[in-house]
């Protein structure tokens, strides 16, 4: 089960130093602020080898306040608007941060050039979610020459693990594996042409969401994808290819979208085309985040499956901060816990069925 984050709701004074990037998301006024939870627990070996990382050098105190880069994917999906607001309510002056916030716009050089201005400004730790997995070597080589830990946050890089002091977030592969494990369940051997919408390319959310769906597709000799192309993480993208594939294919009976705003503007695209979908329609639409609107949806029989990514994750990013603080030593990798979710009439060995009182018990 997912580990639950306790919410304690600390209303406090938010500020935060912004810079300028493409698009900054605003401060909010007052919001509750997740506790730090415990140390991560001793998580299941993933991506890179669980070793214990190298004990970064914990910088000179400057001052009592904690100085934190965090250069953001961008503002693509409301995963992400999340994700942003629950790392400057962790990150926060009140809890004894100034947080250098910058939305990268989902441009890789913008990201790159945000870290080495992070490292200029001689920051205390560097968060990073990779908007693409390749390309960080080098720059990931100038922050360990400058001393500074950097903590590859959500999505995974492409690079030596030696390169940055830690990593965490989900586990991709498994999110896809989920999906089509429940896929098959469902269909009970039922044929299946399948689209898939997904999500940005290079993204290691789509390499592994990918991968994993794969992984079962290839268990099952009478299933076909039909066509897979990116929708980029964002409603327009997911409204775009499934304009495109209507035109393409009509016998599909499966729709896969990398997450929720590219099922939501998948969905435009089906009403659009008078094709039906959900547990009345024609059409089996999957989606990933699980987001609220999304478990929303979910409830109301349109999208049949959606496979959780939490993007509470701060709080683990400050655990690690705090110990490194401390002068302790941290774990190389930290495994993010989701679930999945089907809807309502829907019983799964791979999911959770939906109801009124599961979407009110969510944090996000
Ligand atoms: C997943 C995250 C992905 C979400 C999308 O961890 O990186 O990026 O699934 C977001 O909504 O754009
Ligand atoms: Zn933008």
């Amino acid at each position: 089960m997912k580990k639950k984050l306790v919410g304690v709701l600390m209303c406090a004074a938010m500020t935060a130093t912004m810079l300028a990037g493409c698009g900054n998301s605003s401060t909010p006024a007052t919001t509750p602020a997740e506790p730090a939870p415990a140390a991560p627990a001793e998580t299941q070996a993933a991506a890179p080898a669980e070793t214990q990382a190298a004990q970064a050098e914990a910088p000179e105190a400057s001052g009592d306040v904690v100085k934190v880069g965090f250069a953001q994917v961008g503002h693509e999906s409301d995963w992400r608007a999340a994700n942003t607001k629950n790392y400057q309510d962790t990150f926060s002056a009140a809890n004894g941060y100034e947080l250098s916030f910058v939305d990268c716009d989902n441009d890789h050089a913008v990201q790159i050039e945000t870290v080495r201005g992070f490292i200029e400004q001689e920051l205390d730790y560097i968060c990073i979610a990779p908007i693409q997995s390749a390309g960080w070597d080098t720059v990931l080589q100038e922050a360990q020459d400058a001393g500074i830990p950097v903590l590859i946050v959500d999505r995974a890089v492409d690079a030596d693990a030696s390169l940055y002091t830690t990593a965490l977030g989900c586990d991709m592969i498994a999110e896809g594996e989920t999906a089509g494990n429940w896929l098959a369940e469902y269909l009970d051997g039922e044929d299946a042409n399948i689209l898939v919408i997904e999500g940005s390319v290079g993204a290691s959310a789509t390499l592994g969401r990918t991968e994993g769906f794969n992984n079962i597709v290839e268990q099952n000799s009478n299933w076909t994808v039909l066509d897979s192309q990116s929708g980029d993480f964002t409603q327009a993208g997911g409204q775009e290819v499934m304009e495109s594939f209507i035109k393409s294919y009509s016998d599909f009976n499966v729709v896969v979208c990398q997450n929720d705003n590219e099922a939501y503007g998948a969905m435009d695209a089906m009403d659009a085309a008078g094709i039906t979908y959900g547990v009345d329609g024609d059409v089996i639409i999957i989606s990933f985040d699980a987001t609220h609107d999304g478990l929303q949806y979910t409830l109301d029989g349109k999208i049949t499956c959606n496979v959780e990514c939490n993007p509470l994750q701060a709080g683990f990013a400050e655990g690690v901060v705090q110990k490194l603080e401390a002068g302790e030593a941290v774990d190389a990798w930290t495994l993010v816990e989701d679930e999945a979710f089907v809807a309502p009439g829907i019983d799964s060995d791979y999911a959770v069925t939906m109801s009124q009182e599961v979407l009110d018990g969510r944090a996000y």
